[in-house]
Parts: C-alpha cells; sequence; structure tokens
C-alpha cells in the first residue's frame, strides 16, 4: 500500500476516534470551574484560596497547577475512588476528566512502561504536606490505580496491596494531628517489565522508637498493640501471657471506647490475613507476638531503690520479670542482672557496676525499644525478601516507580530529637521541590537563551545549610557533642548557641533550667525544639550484656533479629551486634548521621529519575469534614511556595527533552523506520502533531506542561489507528 494511502486511511480513523487533541479543556466537564490553577485569570493568594475553597465545598478535593496535584484532606469517603472511577482513568486522557490523584498514578504508569511514547524511564511520586495532610491515603491510592493499571491480577499484587496494613499496624499511632500518624518514612518502589510489575521495594526510614516506651498525652503506641487486645479471644491473650491493658505502663492510654474496639478489632484480622497473604509462616507470626508481649511485660519491671546502692526489682515487679523472661526466652538472672547493672573487662578482671534508679529504666527502655526496632526491621526485610523481582537478569530494562510518604512536617507543644529529624526531612524535599521546580528550569532558560520572565521563590538552602552545613552544621555539632564524654543537651545548646546565634533560621531560647532548648525557623514555621535526650537518642546505644542475652534468647524469632546462631532461613542481613570488649555496643555511626546518608542515597535516587508532585494540603486541625479553614489553608500554601509555583506552571516550560530524547519518544509519529535524532526531525514531527507554544534552545526543546500530554494522545491514537489498520489489511486486502 502506498504511504499517502495509509496517511488518508489515517484521518479517516481519526474522524471515526477523535482527532488529536488540540488545547486543552481545563475545565471540569462536571462544573464548569477551573480546574488548574496555572490557568486562573489572575494570579493572587486570594484568588488560589478562593478556588480550592470552591472546589473543597463542592467535594472537589484535587485540583492541578499544570503538572502538579494539590490535594485537600476530606476527612470523609468521597465516591471517587471506586472501580468504575479507575477505570475511566485508565481510559481516558486526563485532560477530559476531573483532577484526580488517579491521573497521577496513570501518568507515573505510562512514563514507566513506555506507554504514549515509545520511550520509558523510571518516575517517582514525590508527596508532601503536614502531618494529617492525606500523603499515606494518597499512596495508597496510587499503588492502588497502578496495580489496577497492571491487572495481571497475580498473587505479587495481592502482596504489593498488603503492605500496606502491615506496616501501618507496626509503623503507625495516633498523634494529637493525626489518628494514623505514620511514625517512620517509607519510599516504596515498584518494578515493572513491559506492562507488569515483578517486584516491589521498600526502604524505611527513622521509626519514631521512643513512642514505645512513652506517648504524650492524647496520643497512643504502635497500632499493634492496641490491635491486639481488641482482636483476640480471651483464650489466646491468656495464651500469650496478656492481661487488661490498662495494667501495662507502654500502653498509657489504658482501655480504649468500645466503639472503637469494633474497628480494632476488624484491623487485627486485616493484620493476621496480611501476614499470612504476603507470606509470613505461623510461627513467625507466633513469635512476633510472643515478643510483643514480651515488651509490655518488660516495661512493667520497676525498680526499687536499695538502701547502699544500686536497685532491686522486687513484689510484683518481680512477678514481671518472669513473666518477661518466658515470653522473650531469655534467664532470669541474666535479665536481672542486666537490667540493674553493668559489666565491663578490665585488665581480664570483670567489674559489675550498679545502676542508679535513672539508669535502670533506661536500659530497661532501650532494650524494649531496640527489641520492637529490630522486629520492625526485620518486617520490612520479610516483605521485601518475599515481593523482590525474582528475575534479576533483564535487570536494565525494568523501570520503577519510587513513591516518597515520609512523615510529614510537626509542631507540637514538646518537639524532640524526632521532630528535628522529621522536619529535616521534609526541608530536604521542599529542597528537592524547588530545585525541579524552579532552579533547575530557570538554569535552563539561561542556558539556552530562552526568554522568559524569572519566577523568586523561598529558597530553603540556607537552613539546610544551618542543618547540614561542613565543618559547622546542626548536626554534624550534635554528632560531636555525642561523641564527646562530658558531652550533655546542655552542653549541646550552649555550643549551638555559639555557632549559631547569628545565623537568621537559628534562634537562642532560654530554656529552665535542666530543659535546654533552641528554636528553628523551617520554610513551614517556627519550631521550639526541646534538647532533652538528644544526645542520647542519638547515640542509640546498647548495653552489651543487652544484646549478648538478646542474642541468646530461645524465641527463634528474637534470636534471629539480634544476629544469633539458631537460622532457619539464614538470608537476612541485619547488622549482627558484636559483642565488644567495652561495656557499651554502640552502632559506628549515630542515628541522625544513619538518616542523613539515607536522605542522601535518597534525594540521589529520586533525581535520576522523573518526578511527580503532590501536595497535600489539610483544611482543618479539628480532622472533620466540611470544614475549610481559610487562614489554616493560606498560611500552608505560603509555606509551599504554591503560588510562585503556580507562577512558573503558567509562564515556564517544564518539559524540556533533548533532542535526541524527543524522537526517541515520539519520532514514531513519522510513520518512517528511522528518524534522525536532530533537532530538524523534532521540527518534522511538531509540525505534524500541530503543537503550539513550545520553543527551540541549543540542543532540547522547550514545552509547557500540557504538550506532553497532547503528544501521548497523539501517540496514542496513532497506535490504535495502526491496530484498526492492520485488522482492515488483514480481513479485506490480504
Ligand atoms: P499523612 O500521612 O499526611 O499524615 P494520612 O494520609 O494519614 O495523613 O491522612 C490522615 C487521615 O485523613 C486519614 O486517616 C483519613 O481519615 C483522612 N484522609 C486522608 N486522605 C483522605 C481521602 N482522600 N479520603 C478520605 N479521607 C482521607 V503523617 O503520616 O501524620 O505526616 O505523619
Ligand atoms: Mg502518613
Amino acid at each position: 500500500m502506498h504511504f499517502q494511502t495509509v496517511q488518508v486511511g489515517l484521518n479517516n480513523i481519526f474522524q471515526r476516534f477523535g482527532s488529536p487533541v488540540k488545547g486543552l479543556v481545563m475545565v471540569d466537564p462536571d462544573c464548569d470551574q477551573v480546574v488548574d490553577l496555572a490557568k486562573l485569570t489572575s494570579l493572587d493568594e486570594e484568588h488560589i484560596l478562593g478556588t480550592l475553597r470552591d472546589r473543597y465545598n463542592k467535594q472537589q478535593i484535587y485540583t492541578y497547577i499544570g503538572d502538579i496535584l494539590i490535594s485537600i484532606n476530606p476527612y470523609k469517603l468521597l465516591p471517587i475512588y471506586e472501580n468504575g472511577v479507575s477505570d475511566r482513568y485508565r481510559e481516558q486522557p486526563r485532560t477530559c476528566l476531573p483532577p484526580h490523584i488517579f491521573a497521577i498514578a496513570n501518568s507515573a504508569y505510562c512514563g514507566a512502561v513506555g506507554e504514549g511514547s515509545s520511550s520509558s524511564e523510571s518516575q517517582c511520586v514525590v508527596i508532601s504536606g503536614e502531618s494529617g495532610a492525606g500523603k499515606t491515603e494518597g499512596t495508597k491510592l496510587l499503588v492502588r490505580h497502578i496495580m489496577e493499571m497492571c491487572k495481571g491480577h497475580s498473587q505479587l499484587e495481592q502482596q504489593i496491596l498488603q503492605v500496606h496494613p502491615l506496616l501501618e499496624a507496626f509503623g503507625n499511632a495516633r498523634t494529637i494531628r493525626n489518628n494514623n500518624s505514620s511514625r517512620f518514612g517509607k519510599f516504596l518502589q515498584l518494578r515493572f517489565l513491559g506492562r507488569s510489575v515483578v517486584g516491589a521495594k521498600i526502604n524505611e526510614y527513622l521509626l519514631e522508637k521512643s513512642r514505645l516506651v512513652h506517648q504524650d498525652s492524647g496520643e497512643g503506641n504502635f497500632h499493634v498493640f492496641h490491635y491486639m487486645f481488641a482482636g483476640m479471644q480471651p483464650n489466646e491473650k491468656e495464651s500469650y501471657g496478656l492481661i487488661e491493658p490498662q495494667f501495662y505502663r507502654y500502653l498509657c492510654s489504658g482501655e480504649l471506647p468500645e466503639e472503637q474496639k469494633e474497628t480494632l478489632s476488624e484491623s487485627f484480622q486485616d493484620l493476621c490475613n496480611a501476614m499470612n497473604l504476603v507470606g509470613f509462616q505461623k510461627q513467625e507470626q507466633t513469635d512476633l507476638l510472643t515478643l510483643l508481649a514480651g515488651i509490655l511485660s518488660l516495661g512493667n519491671v520497676t525498680f526499687t531503690e536499695q538502701e547502699t546502692s544500686g536497685v532491686a526489682i522486687t513484689g510484683q515487679a518481680l512477678k514481671w520479670l518472669n513473666t518477661a523472661v518466658n515470653q522473650l526466652g531469655v534467664g532470669t538472672e541474666q535479665l536481672y542482672n542486666c537490667l540493674t547493672s553493668s559489666c565491663s573487662t578490665m585488665r581480664g578482671e570483670e567489674i559489675r557496676k550498679l545502676y542508679t534508679q535513672q539508669q535502670a529504666e533506661d536500659a530497661r527502655d532501650s532494650m524494649a525499644k531496640a527489641i520492637y526496632a529490630r522486629l520492625f526491621s526485620w518486617i520490612v526485610l520479610k516483605i521485601n525478601q518475599l515481593v523482590a523481582s525474582k528475575s534479576n537478569e533483564r535487570l536494565t530494562e525494568m523501570r520503577e516507580i519510587g513513591i516518597l510518604d515520609i512523615f510529614g512536617f510537626e509542631k507540637f507543644e514538646m518537639n524532640r530529637f524526632e521532630q528535628l529529624c522529621i522536619n529535616l526531612a521534609n526541608e530536604q524535599l521542599q529542597f528537592f521541590f524547588n530545585k525541579h521546580v524552579f532552579q533547575l528550569e530557570q538554569e535552563a532558560y539561561q542556558q539556552d537563551g530562552i526568554e522568559c520572565d524569572l519566577v523568586s521563590y523561598e529558597d530553603n538552602k540556607p537552613l539546610l545549610d544551618l542543618f547540614l552545613g561542613k565543618p559547622i552544621g546542626l548536626m554534624t555539632l550534635m554528632d560531636e557533642e555525642s561523641r564527646f564524654p562530658k558531652g550533655s543537651d546542655v552542653t549541646f545548646v550552649e555550643k549551638l548557641n555559639r555557632n549559631f546565634s547569628n545565623n537568621s533560621n537559628y534562634e537562642v531560647v532560654q530554656g529552665v533550667k535542666g530543659d535546654p532548648k533552641f528554636a528553628v525557623k523551617h520554610y513551614a514555621g517556627k519550631v521550639v525544639y526541646s534538647a532533652s535526650g538528644c544526645l542520647e537518642k542519638n547515640r542509640d546505644s546498647l548495653h552489651a550484656d543487652i544484646g549478648k542475652i538478646l542474642t541468646g534468647s530461645e524465641v527463634h524469632l528474637l534470636c534471629q533479629v539480634f544476629g544469633g546462631k539458631i537460622s532457619r532461613t539464614g538470608t537476612l542481613h541485619l547488622p549482627v551486634l558484636k559483642g565488644s570488649e567495652s561495656h557499651v555496643v554502640s552502632s559506628k555511626k549515630t542515628v541522625g548521621a544513619q538518616f542523613r546518608q539515607s536522605l542522601f542515597v535518597l534525594i540521589e535516587k529520586m533525581a535520576a529519575s522523573r518526578p511527580h508532585f503532590i501536595r497535600c494540603l489539610k483544611p482543618n486541625e479539628e480532622k472533620t469534614p466540611d470544614n475549610f479553614q481559610s487562614e489554616l489553608v493560606r498560611e500552608q500554601l505560603h509555606n509551599n511556595g504554591l503560588l510562585e509555583t503556580t507562577r512558573i506552571r503558567r509562564g515556564g516550560f517544564s518539559w524540556r527533552p533533548s533532542f535526541a530524547e524527543f524522537i526517541d519518544g515520539y519520532g514514531v509519529v513519522l510513520l518512517r523506520p528511522s528518524v534522525a535524532r536532530t533537532k530538524e526531525s523534532c521540527l518534522e514531527v511538531l509540525n505534524e502533531v500541530a503543537l503550539e507554544g513550545w520553543k527551540t534552545g541549543k540542543d532540547r526543546l522547550f514545552f509547557k506542561y500540557w504538550h506532553q500530554d497532547e503528544l501521548s494522545q497523539y501517540v496514542l491514537r496513532l497506535s490504535k489507528a495502526a491496530v484498526v489498520l492492520q485488522t482492515f489489511v488483514r480481513r479485506f486486502i490480504v
């Protein structure tokens, strides 16, 4: 068949299937309202806020700023997530449908599998927002829709969906700001070969383990403990050695309201189902629950000060010690000794040092925290093993979608080491966002001499320097002080005050005696931090004798997570505790240093993929539906730099492929066997598709955010047409 005839054929087919989209329908078909803030006629905060409020009041919680999605937490279930809706977003172009998180999932999926263009690349979705703004719910919706897109109904897809209830049970808890607050950060990587998901991997960041032993008023321990009490039958509780929750010191919230019990009981069932589905063995599950009960019993071991020196465990506390001994599978005497004294060797001689009340309580709590944290890491590791991609042969062909859901920015009455790390992570994310949305884009205009109005934005680099600057940054000073034998929380803050009193992002705070404080002006507001306990948490040391008895536990799982000898699988690689000569086992790096390192690796990984941004907003602090508090939202718009984002999306060119990249993706439009990766071919393609409003640079093209959608739709229609044409040729011509 002659080429000309094919073209005529295509045109006819386009008429049947609709022509390539020219210009976008940027109004919501259901409500005739602006759905893209970058298309507003006037760009000021009031107008943007008003548009978001009007949409929210009509239950339209999603709005675009170009290719960026804004999501406002509705605090109620909206009928916008059913399968039918998911299907519509899968089948129709995003521009014909109201803004939705499914559309972002679609775009990440299509980018990763190369749908709508002939090249594929790894993607990442960065979801940010304050605590309670909807990041975790958003993550689940994204994963669900992406699994729908794969539609292989494979066991792996089911397992991946079950990862969330599992991780949330162990890593989420009720806080003042969010009833289901993530107390750890996660980066979930979904791996694809062709259109199918072939594996997944989770990285976890900084579980807030201090919550296990202490919760501020109005807050809860990790959900799993509450699930156990609500969901276990009385005989089951008895077999694990559990009594009523109000008798445990680590569960100060005690008895739960009746109406909550039912949902918690269901959650316990969901957790058990998830463990089964993901592939945890029965014995592992039993061990896990036994150890959780053991942690609670351990928490009830209290100490009485002795007249001479040291502390003793007596009466009721001794009973709890014995219960813990059974549940944790360790020796009574050893546990007694390592909770009340420490043992070290000096010149070959063993020296036992008796603890004070405070030291004994710290030893008990650090033991409980170490067990819980290692169990959590083990769960993540286990999930990773079970959902790992089985074939590593075609590694280079695999593409990833990484989804980042960390703990949101936090500002409580009392902010500690954990908030410091959480807020640092949020600063880094904000920096990543700024870099992508503003800095790289504007640098590219200058390099290529593209004329475009520059948009100024709030650069949080000085704040990152305050934290991470070398040689003197807040985090390095903390590490330094943690290593210094005489270092204390007080000397740490003195050091900060000495070094940063002139830094505009730092504020000296007059703390009460014994509770040293300092303040940092974050992008999302000023936070006063209490340094009490900071150094200890940063050191995160565990006495060698405690490590030793846990390594020798008779409970297989406990022994395994502490790197003991018995091992059925032998394939788990949690770092092994080294029983050294010194009486304190301290991991080589401080918690802060490890966290910084993992954030660095994460940002590098994200920078190597195509990012999609979702900015979550919180409409009110009361966690109630239909309650839009303008001032609260205005503050978040301001902190997130969303007005500036809107400006740059409107005026800027957010997609900037090189000529070669462009031809790899869209050269197919020219319907030729080979297309040179040159500027001329690019212009030919653009002429064919009849796009308007783009610019050419020295070695790349500059496109508006909607151009990529238009091109992808053109290619999709082309491939649909090709299929029809093939069928036609097969039926009627051959
Ligand atoms: P977060 O992840 O951003 O906070 P979540 O995703 O846990 O916040 O959302 C908090 C609560 O808001 C959820 O438990 C739901 O009750 C409700 N919610 C959020 N998104 C939706 C939605 N799309 N539809 C209905 N309800 C929703 V934190 O992890 O605390 O930073 O650290
Ligand atoms: Mg969360």
